[in-house]
């Protein structure tokens, strides 16, 4: 085929794929137990014709999106997607099927997809005589939006991000446990991001005694997001009548256990690939000894509080040898604050 292995930087075949990895990043959240996944489709002149994500399941994927919008002037064009093409048939048909009919002649997809039923999808395209490309942008697809159902279909688990606030000496509390606000108004808008984009927000019985949090998407005007992340809170406390993770602004499951692999099993049953946790020490400490947790995200604020409870609690670890190591992926400025994120040494990486 003409198009080059490596585009450069001003090909149409990159910019699609940058386009892509836009469209999986928004639908972020909606699509599980569906990976997230973007599609481009160039007409035979490299032209954007269709642009698609997937949709929420049972609904299509994203090349069946993309081809939608294309119609006609897809043939003897190009697909690029975030995912290669699945191969069967499963909630939906197989998107080799809808590709080849629409009559494109290439495909390029950054990741391979490593589910049994649905992989193959390259080896079907190119015994159709469809010029075929992988790898693409596949290091900030994968760290990206693949990196929590990727993690879901190599491990079974969901993949836990588990988020903090603490002051500069790494406390979450005042002495008398007040809490608010410990970070600045730009950390807190971008927590309400980061629960956007996840299937369900945890937190332990005792943050529920301490914080009533609501656990909501709101956005900047405060008003309720149209698609809210389920709300689960972990503890054998039971939650306090009239809390207000108990209102009907969302779906709330209590689990009454301490073990993070009972609530990981839990979820997972419910089609939940991406988690995050959002304290409190104690909960945060249970997943971090039982390498539950599989990104860190810290917001750390310019203040001292001296005394109060640390952000996590006991951890397992007794002495300095056996500390939990993490590898600081990414330090960035957050209005006042600075956040850290980070993954378990023999972590994927990414955002
Ligand atoms: C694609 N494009 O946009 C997505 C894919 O049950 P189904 O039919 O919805 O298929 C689910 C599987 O398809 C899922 O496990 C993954 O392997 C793949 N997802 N494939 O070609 C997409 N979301
Ligand atoms: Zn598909």
């Amino acid at each position: 085929m003409n198009t080059p292995a490596v585009p450069s930087t001003d090909d149409p075949v990159r910019a699609a794929m940058e386009t892509a990895l836009a469209l999986a990043d928004g639908v972020r959240g909606t699509t599980s137990p569906n990976p997230p996944v973007g599609a481009v489709i160039l007409d035979a002149d490299g032209r954007v014709v269709g642009t698609g994500a997937t949709q929420p399941p049972p609904g299509p994927h994203a090349e069946v999106m993309a081809l939608r919008e294309a119609g006609e002037r897809a043939r003897g064009g190009t697909a690029v997607v975030t995912l290669e093409p699945c191969s069967h048939h499963g909630r939906t048909p197989p998107c080799t099927g809808a590709l080849l009919d629409a009559g494109v002649s290439a495909v390029w997809f950054a990741v391979s997809d490593p589910h049994p039923a649905a992989s193959g999808g390259a080896e079907v395209l190119r015994a159709a005589g469809v010029a075929v490309e992988s790898g693409l942008l596949a290091d900030r697809v994968a760290a990206g939006p693949l990196r929590a159902w990727l993690h879901r279909e190599r491990t079974g688990r969901p993949h836990v991000t588990w988020k903090y606030a603490a002051s500069l000496d790494g406390r979450v509390a005042a002495v008398d446990g007040t809490s608010r606000w410990i970070s600045g108004p730009t950390s807190r808008a971008q927590v309400h991001g980061l629960r956007q984009r996840v299937d369900a927000v945890v937190v332990g019985t005792g943050t529920v005694f301490a914080d009533d949090p609501w656990l909501t998407v709101r956005g900047e005007d405060g008003r309720l997001a149209p698609r809210q992340p389920l709300r689960v809170v972990v503890g054998t406390r039971g939650i306090p009548e009239g809390a207000r993770v108990l209102d009907s602004a969302a779906e709330t499951v209590v689990f009454a256990t301490r073990d993070p692999d009972e609530v990981m099993a839990g979820l997972a049953e419910r089609g939940v690939v991406d988690v995050l946790l959002e304290g409190g020490p104690t909960l945060a400490g249970a997943f971090v000894r039982a390498g539950r947790v599989d990104r860190i995200v810290a917001y750390v604020a310019p203040s001292l509080l001296g005394a109060g409870p640390a952000a996590l609690g006991p951890a397992g670890v007794s002495t300095i040898t056996e500390a939990h190591r993490w590898r600081v992926e990414g330090v960035t400025m957050s209005g006042e604050d600075v956040r850290i994120d980070a993954v378990p040494v023999t972590g994927e990486g990414g955002d």
